[in-house]
């Protein structure tokens, strides 16, 4: 059965070390008062948790599933196979080939699998949570209401002229 006061969005990583990009997510949800859960899920160290995780995700109430991971990014393709939930893949920046590796790892799924990839590190961490959020917006009018202020309040933000 679905847990109705469950966070609607799970983050998940491959690594401890992804979480400084991964953050990024997290706050961006925070700001729009989206509770989520961050957990380590690695498709190369802890392979059933990956499974557990993803073949339970829809029951435990999750909405929206941001994945993050570096180098050999197999975990947001992996995670959207097991699946019905969308998957926003972000690429983590990885040391030895500055995050391409990852980036090109998550974004050319097979047709019929789809993950939705953001941008090469935090930028892309942040654009998920963003994004994880239009998404529950769609049903959500309070946080609808809440999205636009925030759009509204970035473009305020932005000077006319540089200082
Ligand atoms: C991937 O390997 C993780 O997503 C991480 O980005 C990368 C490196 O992991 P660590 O060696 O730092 O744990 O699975």
């Amino acid at each position: 059965m679905t847990r109705s006061d469950a966070p609607k969005v799970a983050i998940v990583m491959g690594s401890q070390s992804d979480w400084a990009t991964m953050k990024c997510a997290a706050e961006a949800l925070d700001k729009l008062g989206v509770a989520h859960e961050a957990r380590i899920v690695s498709a190369h160290r802890t392979p059933q948790r990956l499974v557990d995780f993803a073949q339970g995700a829809a029951d435990a109430g999750f909405k929206v599933i941001i994945a993050g991971a570096g180098g050999a990014a197999h975990l947001p393709g992996m995670v959207a196979s097991m699946t019905h939930l969308p998957v926003l893949g972000v690429p983590v920046q990885s040391k030895a080939l500055s995050g391409q590796d990852s980036l090109l790892s998550i974004v050319q799924m097979p047709a019929g699998i789809p993950v939705g990839t953001l941008a090469i590190g935090e930028p892309g961490a942040t654009n998920a949570g963003l994004l994880a959020a239009a998404i529950l917006a769609t049903t959500d009018p309070a946080l609808a209401e809440r999205l636009k202020a925030f759009r509204a309040a970035q473009t305020d933000s932005v000077a006319e002229r540089p200082q």
